[in-house]
């Protein structure tokens, strides 16, 4: 196919690029983190990542690419604390990247070249991609012990959400959007929204509730002493932007 083809040339030809969306404390307005998302940008037009990572994930291309992301976002997070901002950064990681032989090598060396203190690169893992909890486990400790944050991503809407919880050694918990968004319409889902959101509380991990679009949504988490991320605060933007916002300092 066309994105198939057009992706095994992508990386050579520069055409990806790393948008970054902030995570904003919702009592004091700060950005407390951003994470970096990826896009393409193809000479034939634009393609969503929700087309095009499933591909670079099928075909593995997601391991070079992946390790691109990481040591790009490094990178920027040094250019920011180079002009004044100190903010941490966020890298999502699939299944298969996390358990290639030498990632945490990869993750350890990403923080050398650029420079960055560890506990400013946060991995985000989607519940769903861990199969082999052993093995997870194991990576996701020794990447504890470089000193680099954990986030569990897409949290509730897997197969095993709170086996995860019970698991693993994360710093932070982000809430999937859909819970958020069917708090309006639905009862139910309000009470597992505010119960989740007690879970991170009470075990003391800080809680990001995703997918925040409206007033009413902003108005509804207020309250509830989290951090959000959606396009309420702010779309993903280009490295420079993130410069406007006022940052709580990490
Ligand atoms: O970026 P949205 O903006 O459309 O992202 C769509 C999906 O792609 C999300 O599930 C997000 O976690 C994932 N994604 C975005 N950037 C990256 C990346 O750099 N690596 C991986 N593995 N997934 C990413
Ligand atoms: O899977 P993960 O949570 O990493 O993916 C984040 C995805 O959510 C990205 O595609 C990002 O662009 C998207 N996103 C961020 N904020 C919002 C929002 O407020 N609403 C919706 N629908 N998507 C959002
Ligand atoms: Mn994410
Ligand atoms: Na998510």
């Amino acid at each position: 196919t066309q994105i198939r083809n057009g992706l095994f040339k992508a990386m050579n030809n520069h055409e990806y690029r790393l948008v970054y969306q902030p995570k904003v404390d919702i009592t004091s307005g700060k950005a407390v983190g951003v994470e970096a998302l990826l896009r393409w940008n193809p000479s034939f037009g634009s393609v969503s990542p929700g087309e095009f990572i499933p591909v670079l994930e099928e075909t593995g291309m997601i391991v070079e690419v992946g390790e691109w992301v990481l040591r790009e976002a490094c990178i920027q997070c040094r250019n920011w604390e180079d002009k004044g901002m100190r903010i941490s950064v966020a890298v999502n990681v699939s299944g298969r990247q996390l358990v290639e032989e030498g990632f945490v090598e990869l993750v350890q060396k990403a923080l050398e070249d650029s420079g960055i203190e560890p506990e400013l690169l946060e991995i985000e893992i989607t519940e769903s991609i861990i199969f082999d909890v052993t093995e997870t486990t194991e990576i996701v400790n020794q990447l504890k012990s470089l000193g680099v944050r954990i986030a569990i991503d897409d949290f509730g809407v897997g197969f095993s959400s709170l086996n995860v919880v019970k698991n693993f050694n994360f710093d932070n918990l982000k809430i999937d959007q859909s819970f958020l968004n069917d708090v309006m319409k639905n009862d139910k889902a309000a009470i597992i929204l505010t119960s989740l959101i007690d879970i991170g509380k009470k075990l003391g991990t800080p809680v990001v509730v995703e997918g925040v679009e409206t007033e009413e949504q902003y108005e509804f988490l207020k309250p509830l002493g989290v951090v959000g991320q959606g396009y309420y605060f702010s779309k993903p933007q280009p490295p420079e932007r993130i410069m406007e916002f006022s940052a709580v300092r990490g």
